[in-house]
């Protein structure tokens, strides 16, 4: 079993209930075990303003699913959830970003392994260090470390 990290975002909708009701679809499925989810966050849109508040969150799961396969399982969860795409960076229903997987590095044309924008993303990162105040990327950096590099953080906790 290899431990992950994913970071889930929705602002279209009710964000908050998509969010709910995928968190205990994943805890039945036979892809993932041991689910745990950091609180849910409400954050200023990065990138386009001109769309609704989202909700982020990051889950820790056990797999043992390749990288790859993992990536196919939430790329259908965020069809399954009803994903709406208008733009790049645009207002969606659900997004589903594996951040983490063990203490892989991965450069794949379909995936690169620690998400590239992890590192400068408050919405990511405060979740993250809720659920995992030690943890470290593949390269060393700690997820404190990265978060106290950030200018501000603008994320108010929903629960
Ligand atoms: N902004 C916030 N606050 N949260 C997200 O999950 C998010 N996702 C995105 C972009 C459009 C970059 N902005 C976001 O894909």
């Amino acid at each position: 079993m290899n431990t992950v990290y994913i970071a889930l975002g929705a602002n279209l909708g009710e964000p908050e209930r998509t969010l709910r009701e995928l968190l205990d679809r994943l805890q039945h499925v036979p892809e993932l075990a041991r689910v745990e989810c950091s609180s849910l966050y409400r954050s200023a849109p990065m990138g386009p303003q001109d769309q609704p508040d989202y909700v982020n969150a990051v889950l820790r799961a056990q797999t043992n699913l390749a990288p790859l396969a993992l990536l196919d399982f939430l790329q259908h969860l965020e069809d399954e959830f009803g994903r709406v795409r208008s733009r790049r960076w645009g207002a969606r229903t659900l997004d589903l970003d594996l951040l983490l997987f063990a203490n892989l590095e991965l450069h794949h044309p379909r995936l690169t392994v620690p998400h590239p924008g992890m590192t400068e993303r408050d919405f990511v990162l405060v979740p993250l260090h809720e659920l995992a105040p030690e943890l470290s990327l593949p390269d060393g950096r700690t997820i404190g470390a990265l978060l106290d590099g950030l200018p501000s953080h603008d994320l108010v906790k929903i629960t």
